[in-house]
Order: C-alpha cells, then structure tokens, then sequence
C-alpha cells in the first residue's frame, strides 16, 4: 500500500530535561510548535505534533541522588509537571515521548547497532576536563581558568575510553545539504553560523559515557552508557516506531523541529549526520528561536527570576498566556519577560479591543435584532468595501505568516482587523441609523468580521475562540481556512451573551506579584534542602576575624568543617556539644581562607543558634 505523505504535517518540539519543572521558556517552544499544529489542521493536514522529556544523564541523576530518591521515581515526579502544565494550555500533542520508556530504550539500541554495522562507531578515548568532587567531564568549552562551570572547583585533564560517532565523515554530505537548502535552518543568521562551523571541520563526537550510570546501557558493552545526542535525538522517530512502523513511513522527515538556539548545532549537524548514516532523510526544516530574558537578566534558578507560568496562567489564563508570548517576542529573535507590559498588553489588545468589539457588537445584536443575526444584504454596498477588503485579506496575509513562522505578525495582522473593526462601529454609528436596512447590514458586518477573528485567532487562542463562536450561535463549528471566507455566517442564528472575555487587571506598581512570587520557594526547591541536626564537636577562633567561629560540626554518618558569624554571641567552649541545625548540602565555600562545608541556622541580625528542644540524634532530617 502507499502510503500518501504529500498532506501530512510532522512538527516537533526538543524534549525537554526532567531535572526541573518547565519554565516560560519551554512553555514558548511548546506553544508555538501548538499554533503551527492546530494552523496545519485548519490546513485539513494530517498533523503529528511530539513533544517529550529527556529523562536520562547525569544532572537528572545527581538532582535526583540529593534528592534521596532513585531516578526513575524522581523523573516521573517531575514529568507530571509538563504534563499538568501542557493540558493547563490546551496543548493538542499526538505523543508525548519520554527516554526512559521501554518503546525509546528499544529504539536507541537499534539506533546504536545500525551506525555500529555502519561501521560509523568506533571505541577510543574520550579526554575532556574532569571535575572529581561532581564526577563531570566538561569540554574546553565549557571550563574556564581550569575551574568546574557547576560547582567552581578546580578541574583536572582526564580521560576516559568512550565510543565515538564518526561525525568527520559526514562533513561532505552535510555541507552539500546545507547548499543544497538554504531555507532548512531558520533564521538565517543561524544558517550562516552553522554552515561556517561545518566549513570549519567536523570533529568526531564521543558517545558514551562510563561515569554515567543513569541512561541506556551500550549494547554489548554495559558498562558505558549512551550519551545524550543519540538517546535525545532519537526521540524524534522512535515515536514513530523506527524502524517499521506505520507512522514512520507516513510521517518521516519531520517537516519542522522547533529548537532554541542553543540547540542548534545538535539538531542541525549531528542529527542530520546520524540520519545519514542511517540511511533516512534529514528533517526538512529547523527553526531555532531565541531567548526570554526576564526583566533583562537571563533566566537562572541563582538569580530567582524563573517565571513560573502555571502562576501567570492562574492569573490571567491560558489563551493569555499563549498569547503574550507570541505577540511580545519575533520568533527567532530574543525577547523579554515583564509583568508590567504583559498587564498592558492585556489590558489593550486583549480587554480594551478584542473583549470590547465583541461585547458591544452582541449588545447591539441583542438590542435591535432580538438576539440574532441580523439579515445580510445580497449585494455589498460600495461603502463598506474597504472594510470587507481588510476582513476579507487576514487568510492571505495569515498564509504568508505561517509558512515564515511569523506568529507575531501575524497577530499583529489580526489586531488590525479588530482595529478596522472597532473603527467601522464608531464610523457607522448603528444605533443612530434610521434605516433598518443599513443598521442590519453593519451590524452584521461586523458579527462576520468577529468570527473571522475568533477562527484566526484560534490556532493561538484557541478557548477564547471557542467561546466567540459559541456566543455567534454555533453548536458545532469547523475551525478551517475555509471559514476565513466573508459571508458565512447565518442569518437568523440566535446569539448568546456569555461572560466577558478578558476583565481588566489593575496595574501593579514597581514590585510585581510575579517578582513577590518569584522569591517564594516551592516544595521541589525545598525538597532539595538538605536540612540536619548536627552536634558541635569543636568550635575555635579563626585569627584575623572578629566574628567567624570555626566549628566541627558531626552530621550523622561525616563530620563537617563549617564557618559560622557567631563570634560575638557565643564564646567557643560553651558550644561544643550543643545540636544544631544545618543546612548539609550548600557548595562549599571559603570564608576568610577557612573551608565551609554547610550552615547553621540562626536567628536574628544579632544570630542566635536554632536548637532543638529536646535531645536529637546528630543527622536527624529537619523537615
Ligand atoms: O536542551 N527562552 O532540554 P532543556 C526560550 N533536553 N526558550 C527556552 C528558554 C528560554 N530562556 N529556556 C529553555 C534540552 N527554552 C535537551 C534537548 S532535544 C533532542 C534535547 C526552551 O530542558 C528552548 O526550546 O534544556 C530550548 O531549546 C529548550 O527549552 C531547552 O530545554
């Protein structure tokens, strides 16, 4: 049987690491890849849209060891938090694949036996920087000054025996392709970058890792697992059941994998390669989009700035949500998050045009024609041309939008349409109009502009949609290109009033709820706190300080250098054998030359030590 690719559609977002819950930025690539998927179904395309969890590595490991907790357990704790997140958005996934589930497990091996047959994977050894203490290889990269990018200790130059992927070997083969596409990689400035990186020379790539116990076994070889970028990558076809299933030969090459930009070598030259060597096809686009920075500054867990989107979703809604974060950002380009000017873009654009438009144009609908809509006029009257034209236009221009994923641009297109639409009311005064005739046809005009709006609007607004059709009177209703046609909507069809669409918010002043909450630490944050009785065992000065104490602390089952700035309230004899508590899992620090490895908990801007009421046994948790 053959199988008919021309009208499929197969769009893919990165898979997303499980070692945190999702933030602002996940939720942006996840929406985007959402109105792409939902804008090809109005398409009438059979659209397969994957999104996922990259659950194995080190980091997810280690998060998960502080943790106390064995991986797999961590990982399905944290996934349920993508998943709430996604169904809060009204995201409309086909799958959603996780690299810790057996039908991936299964796919990777055969992934790693192909390019071995190929002759593509050799052993040989891997030497990069080695961080003892996190047991991390890092790259020249990533090391600076010798000194760990996680934790700031000093590295050492180590190796180890790893497989490698003969990347070298593609060079060729990918520099033609690039030629040969120049549109595959989006923007363009990253297709210039990428293409001169492979002009450059391509390194062969280790593949496994031996430090790494959390991941796919190597086959035949268990004691090196499989690395990211195969067990990642992978991700994309063993969906689709590589490599004989039904979806893969209907849906493979994927027509769209949407990245950040920092991801766009990985997807734009190793996964490419690793295609070849398989003997399969390259995906035919790659679009990398930029960075949300927050309130300017990059989004770090240190700075306490990560936005949060169930709060804001909680606060203004889904379909609000989705919104401001395609209108504010250029796809491709960066942008920034701030709470300020997502209130006043919700304030105008969604309350202030779209909610009013709607509102006062049932209101009139309501007022003169008894809740229905008003007859139409057979033949357009030469007045209203200009204004149909505009209405009538928003299906070419949303076209062109799409196929350069320009989502904002689009949206603004759609607001001119509300704004022509608004104008057109205030021009036309319905309610001073005597003649019933010319009332009826402005009125409808503009109910049928409405709903051109609510089925443009719908690939990114898709509950707010739902709703403006509902209260034109449709039970059922085709979210189709079709539909975008002026002159659909029946006369006769009995609207609803339902609730407003979007209620103003107050503006907030300087100190946001979002900067208010971004402090707030929640259960995960303070799950990872490692948080202990500990009983002094020695407390000396430190020479040259007036207020650091050098204290050994017991914590169970090790002992703990800690600094602590109690000087001035506690005499040194009269701390030993006290119980304290501490915070046992802090980077160590080095305080006046003196290493700390923890830190007490103490009270007040005089600190006085927290102790326990009664006697607890040293490395008791705190919870
Ligand atoms: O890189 N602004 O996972 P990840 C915009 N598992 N987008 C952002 C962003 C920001 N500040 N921060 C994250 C991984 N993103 C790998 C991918 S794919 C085979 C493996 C988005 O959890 C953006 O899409 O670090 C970025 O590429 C992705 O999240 C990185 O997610």
């Amino acid at each position: 049987m053959r199988i008919l690719k021309k009208n499929k559609f197969y769009i893919t977002t990165p898979i997303y690491y499980v070692n945190d819950k999702p933030h602002i930025g996940h939720t942006y690539t996840t929406v985007a890849a959402d109105v792409l998927a939902r804008w090809n179904r109005m398409l009438g395309k059979d659209v397969f849209f994957l999104t996922g969890t990259d659950e194995h590595g080190q980091k997810i490991e280690k998060t998960a060891i502080s943790l106390g907790k064995d991986p797999k357990e961590f990982v399905n704790e944290i996934v349920k938090f993508y998943i709430s997140l996604w169904k809060r958005l009204n995201i409309e996934y086909s799958d959603f694949i996780r690299t810790s589930e057996k039908r991936h497990e299964d796919v990777v091996l055969k992934v790693f036996k192909k390019l071995q047959e190929k002759g593509d994977i050799y052993k040989g050894i891997y030497e990069g920087w080695y961080c003892i203490p996190d047991e991390t290889f890092w790259t020249d990269f990533q090391v600076k000054d010798r000194k760990c990018p996680e934790c700031g200790r000093e590295v050492e130059r180590m190796k180890e025996e790893a497989y490698f992927f003969r990347l070298s070997k593609y060079q060729n083969k990918i520099l033609n392709w690039l030629e040969k596409n120049p549109d595959v990689i989006e923007p363009k400035s990253r297709y210039n970058e990428i293409l001169s990186f492979v002009k450059n020379g391509l390194e062969d790539i280790s593949i496994s890792r031996k430090s790494v116990k959390w991941g796919i076994p190597v086959p035949g070889d268990p004691n090196h697992t499989i690395y990211v970028w195969i067990d990642a990558l992978s991700n994309y076809i063993s969906a689709l059941d590589y490599p004989n299933g039904k979806k893969f030969k209907k849906y493979w090459p994927a027509d769209i994998h949407l990245v950040g930009k920092e991801i766009t070598r990985f997807h734009a030259i190793i996964w490419p390669a690793i295609l070849f060597s398989l003997g399969l096809e390259p995906p035919k686009k790659i679009f990398a989009h930029g960075w949300w920075t927050v309130e300017g500054q990059k989004m770090s867990k240190s700075l306490g700035n990560v936005i949060d989107p169930n709060i804001l979703i909680d606060k203004f809604g889904a379909d609000a949500v989705r919104y401001y974060l395609l209108r504010e950002m250029m796809f491709g380009e960066d942008g920034n998050f701030s709470e300020k000017e997502f209130i006043s873009k919700y304030n105008t654009q969604l309350a202030d045009e779209l909610g009013n438009l709607v509102n006062r144009i049932l209101i009139l609908a309501e007022k003169y024609f008894n809740g229905k809509i008003p007859k139409k006029n057979k033949k357009i009257n030469k007045n209203d041309l200009s204004f149909i034209g505009i209405v009538d236009n928003l299906k070419v221009k949303l076209g062109a939008c799409f196929e350069k994923l320009q989502f904002s641009i689009a949206l603004d297109e759609i607001w001119k349409v509300i704004q022509a639409a608004n104008k057109y009311i205030n021009d036309n005064k319905p309610w001073e109009e005597k003649d019933e005739k010319r009332k009826a046809e402005v009125i409808y005009n503009v109910l049928e502009a409405v709903r051109i709006i609510a089925t443009s609007l719908y690939p990114f607004m898709p509950e707010t949609s739902e709703k403006i059709i509902k209260y034109l009177g449709y039970k059922n209703y085709n979210f189709s290109k079709d539909n975008l046609d002026f002159g659909i909507l029946k006369s006769g069809q009995k609207i609803l009033r339902g609730e407003i669409l979007f209620k103003k918010i107050e503006e907030i002043k300087e100190n946001t709820n979002v900067s208010k909450e971004k402090n707030l630490v929640d259960i995960l944050d303070f799950k990872k706190m490692d948080i202990r009785i500990g009983k002094i065992e020695t407390a000396e000065e430190i020479p040259g300080s007036d207020k650091l104490l050098k204290l050994i602390v017991n914590i169970g089952e090790e002992k703990r250098q800690i600094v602590a700035g109690i000087k001035k309230q506690y005499m040194p004899g009269e701390l030993k054998g006290k119980n304290i508590v501490v915070i046992c899992n802090l980077k160590p620090a080095i305080i006046k030359g003196v290493k700390s490895e923890g830190m007490l908990l103490a009270a007040g801007t005089e600190p006085i030590l927290i102790i326990p009421e009664r006697d607890v046994k040293p490395g008791e948790k705190v919870s």
